[in-house]
């Protein structure tokens, strides 16, 4: 069902500050909302856009125990990293606060206070998981353990990251305190509990019946939710980090960071607007969009809701809710803990000025329907093949044109042929579907419509030639040079909501000022007459070393992870002499060791054993120069049943041992044998 509004509030999910964004942040929430909101504006609608960070929460305070520092040093730095990230990429904000402000405190705690007052809560007394080394409750992912669904070893309390579960602690299979390492007691404890079961009949009807517009994985994961019935659920924790509960008898108690932090729109809008805040969450003709990974649907689609109810006081509730699935990194799930992820701060520090290039290949490759995969290969295509050789290569033959044969004045059109006519029919159908995917969240699309119009001027110059009928006409070049300039002036502002600074810098080139939503498809947006500005390359080619360097890091970090989880073999069953005695190792002198031709891992050697001499073909070329190994003596299987390897028969294999990362070490006596001797 979509409604008649007057106002759109966007909030973008709140980021724990437990550290920096990456570009799976960017493509989930913040691109996606910043195009939508950059378009509202531009259609001179009303509206706010709602960031901030989510300082509450186990993982700050875990991280502050790693770093021997307290919880508010670590929001405190990465709020600020976080922040700044934003505000280079060009996210919008109309603000950026945070939930340990002194406006949230006071929200987040009058929230739950009228909850409480309202009884809206069930108090229950619970055993839960309890650290006695250090003293206190172990909530959410102070337990890890296996999980009861998959077997994943290294479940959290609150979710098992493998399987996507939602767990409590209780069920995991042995736990372990993050805290202390060691096993935890049952202790009882009392919560106050959201009854979601309460609200669930509600829940049903305003998902299930007035929202089938949503898209079908957030329909799909609420309808599922729904489907296994609801339960009343904590929201408060024993911890020492977050917003005290304000109630009697709560002390030690905070409220649960999944309770506070959705109430952080409210709190930042408020700090935004404190005299008409309400308007933009009570007034039944605004809308409310959340703008979410698809990790946070429950949150915001059912528990989020239910709380809002609960309150009532004509809180609205939210009319659409675009979460994004996963974005993955080469071929892996993003993981901040393994180092596999493209930092927003070092990606502007390896491609300054280029936050465009990002945004446009996150929002071409966006997750909207399914996980997506971010390569640095594609990310290297879509600039070099896409923005530098369509965008700006019409943006740049059009100014370089008017340039060349009118002195960089916009000439005057004479009277429109049909190729001229046809242009301006194909932008306007252009301009109607990237509109109407825009209005429905459909970023993908839309940045191909807005391709399209670039296609479109590249066509066009391909087909009317100016180069060759200023020749002869330089009136119809007039004329020809005047459309591909309104077609540059369509791009100028269509790109706006998705490359803002390439935008701006089309804009200052066009002299177009005060952007609207109309000037797309104008076709007398840019006056005859008026003076170009100076011509500037809107994308620059990136070349393969810098996408090198960017793929060596990757594999650095996936190295530097093996080495960091390296883990001894466990112990084989035990052998007896008899057995052992079965495999005949022998000390052999190497005569003789080449490459295997074409095969770029054996190394055949010569071995003198004491006996005939014998080849042996190894597959350790990567880590050896073959000279380096002749003279030396090594340990070989002597009765390894002989095979062909490439044509050469192997007669023994070659005792080598393996590192963490890989590379194999020969093994050898530690001082002078006779060869042929047996090792025992
Ligand atoms: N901080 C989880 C996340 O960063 C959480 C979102 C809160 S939105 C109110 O994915
Ligand atoms: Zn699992």
């Amino acid at each position: 069902m979509e409604k008649n509004y007057k106002r759109t509030l966007i909030t973008t999910a709140l980021p724990y500050a437990n550290g920096p964004v990456h570009i799976g942040h960017l493509a989930g929430v913040y691109v996606p909302a910043d195009i939508y909101v950059r378009y509202l504006r531009l259609k001179g609608e009303d509206v706010l856009m709602i960031g901030g960070s989510d300082e509450h929460g186990v993982p700050i305070t875990i991280k502050a125990r790693k770093e021997g520092v307290t919880p508010q040093d670590i929001v405190d730095r990465y709020h600020k990293i976080i922040k700044d990230s934003f505000e280079e990429f060009g996210i919008s904000f109309d603000v950026y606060s945070r939930t340990t402000s002194a406006t949230h405190n006071a929200t987040a705690s009058e929230f739950f206070r009228r909850l409480y007052d309202k009884g809206e809560f069930v108090e229950k007394t619970a055993m839960q998981l309890y650290d006695e080394e250090a003293n206190q409750f172990l909530a959410d992912r102070y337990v890890t353990g296996k999980c009861p669904h998959c077997g994943n070893e290294n479940a959290y309390g609150d979710q098992c990251e493998v399987c996507g579960t939602s767990l409590s602690p209780e069920e995991l299979i042995d736990p372990k305190s993050a805290i202390t390492g060691s096993k935890p007691v049952m202790r009882e404890t009392k919560h106050w509990y959201l009854p979601l079961d309460k609200w669930e009949p509600a829940l049903r009807k305003w998902i299930l019946e007035d929202h089938k517009e949503w898209r079908p994985n957030v329909y799909g994961q609420c309808k599922s939710w729904l489907d296994l019935g609801l339960l009343p659920r904590a929201v408060s924790r024993d911890l020492d980090w977050g917003i005290p509960v304000p109630v009697e008898g709560a002390e030690g108690k905070v409220l649960y960071v999944w309770f506070d932090a959705p109430i952080g729109y409210i709190s930042n809008t408020k700090e935004l607007l404190p005299d008409s805040w309400q308007t933009y969450w009570k007034d039944k003709e605004t809308r409310l969009i959340h703008f979410i990974g698809k990790d946070n649907i429950v949150f915001h689609c059912i528990v989020f809701p239910a709380m809002l109810m609960a309150y009532g006081d004509n809180f609205q509730l939210p009319d659409n809710v675009p979460a994004n699935e996963f974005l993955n990194l080469e071929g892996d799930k993003i993981s901040t803990s393994r180092n596999w992820a493209v930092w927003l701060h070092e990606y502007l520090r390896d491609f300054p000025g280029k936050q465009d290039v990002l945004r446009y290949v996150l929002t071409a490759n966006a997750p909207e329907t399914k996980d997506n995969d971010f390569t640095w290969r594609d990310f290297q295509t879509r600039n070099n093949s896409e923005l530098v050789a369509i965008l700006g290569n019409f943006v740049n033959r059009a100014v370089v044109l008017t340039e060349k044969y009118f002195g960089g004045t916009v000439p005057e059109a004479g009277t429109l042929e049909k190729i001229d006519q046809d242009a301006f029919n194909e932008l306007a159908e252009i301009k109607q579907s990237l509109s109407d995917n825009l209005d429905h969240f459909r970023f993908r699309d839309a940045l191909k419509d807005a391709m399209n119009i670039a296609r479109l001027g590249n066509k066009y110059l391909q087909e009317t030639e100016p180069w060759k009928v200023s020749k002869t006409d330089m009136q119809r070049t007039a004329t020809i040079l005047n459309v591909a300039l309104q077609l540059c002036g369509s791009i100028a502002v269509a790109f706006e909501p998705f490359t803002p600074f390439a935008s701006k810098k089309l804009c200052s080139i066009l002299g177009i000022e005060n952007l609207n939503w109309d000037m797309v498809g104008d076709s007398r947006l840019i006056p005859a007459g008026r003076k170009l500005g100076t011509v500037e390359l809107l994308f620059e080619k990136i070349e393969d070393p810098a996408i090198e360097a960017q793929i060596k890091r990757l594999e650095d970090s996936k190295l530097q992870n093996k080495l960091n989880n390296w883990k001894v073999t466990p112990q084989a069953p035990a052998v007896d002499f008899e057995t052992f005695k079965k495999c005949d190792i022998r000390v052999g002198t190497v005569l003789e060791c080449k490459k295997v031709p074409k095969a770029d891992k054996l190394l055949q050697f010569l071995i003198d054993d004491g006996m005939n001499k014998r080849t042996i073909v190894s597959g350790i070329a990567k880590y050896y120069n073959p000279e380096d190994l002749i003279g030396k003596q090594i340990c070989f299987i002597a009765n390894f049943e002989p095979r062909k390897l490439r044509g050469i028969m192997s007669e023994g294999m070659i005792l080598s041992a393996e590192n963490p990362d890989g590379s194999l070490v020969v093994i050898g006596p530690t001082g002078e044998v006779r060869p042929g001797a047996q090792v025992m």
